[in-house]
């Protein structure tokens, strides 16, 4: 997947940001005014043991410039990881809208992405449970193009008016600043108990979607409906989507919480890694496509940002492929100035009346002013357009453009009446003329009062062990709460999106029966108004499954990428060994030797290999898998260091494929739990163990293992003495 140095226009977003570049090797150090330093050591002082002088201009300016090295972090989505990439169009995209970029499939049109947690700080874990930003800036030939979207494509309200009263719940609360980067606390679950709008987006929240094994392998969405308008004039609606190719995978929330403290960089350091090795991520561009005529054709309204369209009434058309190629060259000219507008639009798409989306539009200038500190953050680098930017707005904080002239005002007769207005024809933009008419309210059109239709169709979208993730992370967050009432008004809100789903959350939290709903339901109602009228009410006709909620159907053919910890000390069995590395290389997998200490390690035939990480740096959860060779000398070494045992045992409570022969098998059947669960393992498919030695075929089937990502269906609970029963009363009455 070696980038095409050869294509100009997917180079030219680098090379316009190699104009920027200050590379300082070999050159001498100077002050900011080019002024070539001698001394950066000492500062300037009267005397030896003398105080510095006010004169030393050196120190002033660096100490000054250090002191506003900072600028405020953004409200939401602080946390993210970027990179350079390339979109490329498929051949018939063409159809459905005139941008440029989708027209021609030889353009390969440069971009950059942002992806990020939502809730928490700059310095917050990678691994928090969140939605994810999946932000892309495509510097097209006609303007930049951003599509703003997150990896869930619902939202939790419908109107911009609630953003700030949803931000400020799930935000740490404001007296103590606690907790950080976590829904799981009261202020953010009072707001969704009085808010049912909400529940359709807190299924996907809850779910293991929340919770990406990498931003590599999370799918993306537009989340709004959008319109794209092809050559005619013809204007469709339009929901994107981002289609990871190596399918959409999640860790377990366990994992997740051991990661945040093992490694918080988890997901930005996966993203670097593999783009670094030339793994370069790839997604496939998805659009579903409604016409205009279809507009009220649904049981949902299409302006409403908390429905999806089932793919199963309207599929997902592959129109591009996106790929990642090149790593940022510094963290904050890029990730951190980029500065990604839903409102960046170029001719061959539009907005759509979505009261979510028209928020936005306002939102993302404003808040990159207080930012980035003023008017002219369009000139930062990273945030340049390729194509030319001409306009009569002048001056102001940091102005780079030096505009010659006397006009800055149009018409001019003076500047020869430029820059001109451009027509339709030669690459004008013009809003499409949708035809209004009502008057002029605040409200929302009757379809928006379906609340739990789409949550329901989530819940029953889920496989088994997808349903208990749910399950756990509900008793998870309610059972952090302080108040009991909101936990009870969530739960009861649960009821309305099935009723087994609120009994096992029930259940889990020890309530004694599922509460009974306290009406009004929803409490987002104007003062004057007549709380029934905003009621839930259904009016999806069926409720069925969708296939594609559901990660279980996912890409699970290949282990590309995927880290696997050789977990091994001296005199460990080097043919096993060697025939395990090049099976892991071949399948592209990315396999380390993790040994109780760094150096190298001398396996059984006498061959040397270098330990990457020592049981005291290393820890499962960032692994995908673990493999443990055989050889007496290994195993004594292994069987009696705890972290080892922890290791093994962690992967496997993780549902990790884990493989072992020789003496590994040994090592595993010394994991609490891990071969006893179920007599020698045999029945469990992401569990390989080769006792007799003859283990020709084990890393091909490790590798497939590896490959289906984890068997979830392994655990069902995470007591050691009891089969899986799924028997969840821990030691309470059932409810019923
Ligand atoms: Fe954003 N959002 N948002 N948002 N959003 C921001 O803009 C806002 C919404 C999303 O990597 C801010 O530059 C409002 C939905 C992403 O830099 C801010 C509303 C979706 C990113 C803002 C929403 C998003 C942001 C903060 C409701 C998914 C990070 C910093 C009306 C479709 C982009 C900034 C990056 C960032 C406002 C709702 C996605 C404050 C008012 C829905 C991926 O302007």
């Amino acid at each position: 997947m070696e980038r095409d140095k050869a294509d100009p226009l997917s180079d030219s977003k680098l090379e316009d940001l190699a104009r920027d570049r200050a590379d300082a090797s070999g050159q001498a150090l100077t002050t900011n005014q080019g002024l070539r330093i001698q001394n950066d050591q000492d500062s300037l002082k009267s005397a030896e043991r003398g105080p510095s002088l006010l004169e030393d201009f050196h120190l002033r300016e660096k100490i000054t410039h250090f002191d506003h090295e900072r600028i405020p972090e953004r409200v939401v989505h602080a946390r993210g990881a970027g990179a350079h990439g390339v979109f490329q169009a498929y051949e018939g995209a063409a159809r459905l809208s005139k941008a440029d970029f989708l027209k021609d499939p030889r353009a390969r049109t440069p971009v950059f992405v942002r992806f990020s947690t939502v809730a928490g700080s700059r310095g917050s874990s990678d691994l928090a449970r969140d939605a994810r930003g999946f932000a892309v800036k495509f510097y097209t030939q006609e303007g930049v193009f951003d599509l703003v979207g997150n990896n869930i494509p619902v939202f939790f309200i419908q109107d911009a008016m609630k953003f700030p009263d949803l931000v400020h719940a799930v935000k740490p609360e404001p007296d103590h600043e606690m907790p950080q980067a976590a829904s799981a606390h009261d202020t953010f679950w009072d707001f969704i108990s009085l808010m049912p709008e909400s529940m359709h987006m807190i299924m996907w929240v809850m779910s293991d979607r929340a919770l990406p094994r990498s931003y590599r392998m999370m799918e993306g969405f537009g989340v709004h409906s959008f319109r794209l308008i092809d050559a005619g004039g013809t204007s469709r609606f339009v929901k994107f989507h981002w289609k990871p190719l190596l399918g959409v995978h999640s860790v377990a929330w366990d994992e997740a919480q051991k990661i945040s403290g093992k490694d918080p960089d988890f997901h930005r350091r996966d993203l670097w890694e593999a783009i670094q090795s030339g793994n370069f991520p790839q997604w496939e561009l998805g659009v579903q496509v409604v016409e205009q005529e279809r507009e009220h054709d649904f049981d949902f309204d299409l302006l409403d940002p908390t429905k999806i369209i089932p793919e199963e009434l309207v599929p997902v058309e592959r129109i591009g492929r996106l790929t990642l190629d090149r790593n940022p060259d510094n963290f904050f000219a890029t990730t951190e100035q980029v500065a990604f507008h839903p409102g960046h639009i170029v001719p061959g798409i539009d907005f759509t009346n979505d009261a979510l989306l028209q928020g936005r539009l306002f939102s993302y200038t404003d808040t990159q002013l207080l930012r980035l500190g003023g008017p002219n953050f369009h000139e930062i680098p990273i945030n340049r357009s390729l194509a030319p930017v001409r306009n009569n707005q002048r001056d102001g904080h940091m102005r780079q453009a030096i505009n010659p002239g006397k006009a800055a005002y149009e018409p001019n007769s003076i500047g020869g009446g430029c820059p001109y207005q451009a027509s339709a024809q030669a690459g004008g933009f013009a809003s499409f003329p949708e035809h209004l008419e009502g008057a002029k309210v605040r409200a929302r059109s009757e379809k928006f009062f379906d609340h739990f239709s789409q949550a329901t169709l989530f819940w029953r979208s889920q496989s088994e062990p997808e349903k208990d993730h749910l399950v756990e992370a509900l008793r998870f967050e309610l059972g952090k709460l302080e108040r009991s009432a909101i936990r009870e008004r969530v739960v009861g809100l649960l009821t309305h999106v099935d009723a087994e789903l609120a009994r096992r959350v029930a259940e889990g939290l020890g309530l004694s029966a599922v509460p009974k709903v306290v009406l009004p339901l929803n409490r987002s109602v104007p003062a004057d108004a007549d709380p029934r009228r905003y009621e839930p009410r259904p009016l999806a006709s069926t409720v069925g499954r969708s296939e594609a909620l559901s990660m279980e159907g996912t890409i699970k053919d290949t282990a590309r990428t995927r880290k696997i910890a050789v977990l091994a000390a001296d005199g460990a069995d080097g043919a096993a060994m060697a025939l395990f590395m090049n099976a892991a290389h071949e399948a592209g997998a990315v396999p380390k030797i993790v040994a109780p200490r760094l150096g190298p390690l001398t396996d059984s035939t006498g061959r040397e290999w270098q330990v990457e990480q020592s049981l005291l740096t290393a820890s499962s959860v960032v692994f995908d898998a673990v493999y443990v060779p055989g050889g007496p000398e290994s195993f004594a070494a292994l069987k009696d260091e705890r972290d080892a045992i922890e290791f093994v045992t962690e992967a496997y409570r993780h549902c990790k494929a884990i493989a072992a022969d020789g003496e590994g098998v040994e090592l595993l059947r010394a994991c609490p739990g891990v071969l006893e669960a179920n007599g020698h393992g045999m029945s469990d498919p992401a569990l390989i163990v080769e006792t007799n030695g003859n283990g020709a075929d084990l890393p091909g089937r490790f590798l497939a293992a590896v490959a289906r990502h984890r068997n979830w269906t392994r655990v069902r609970r995470n007591r050691l003495s009891s089969p899986a029963d799924g028997n969840e009363s821990r030691g309470r009455l059932v409810l019923t």
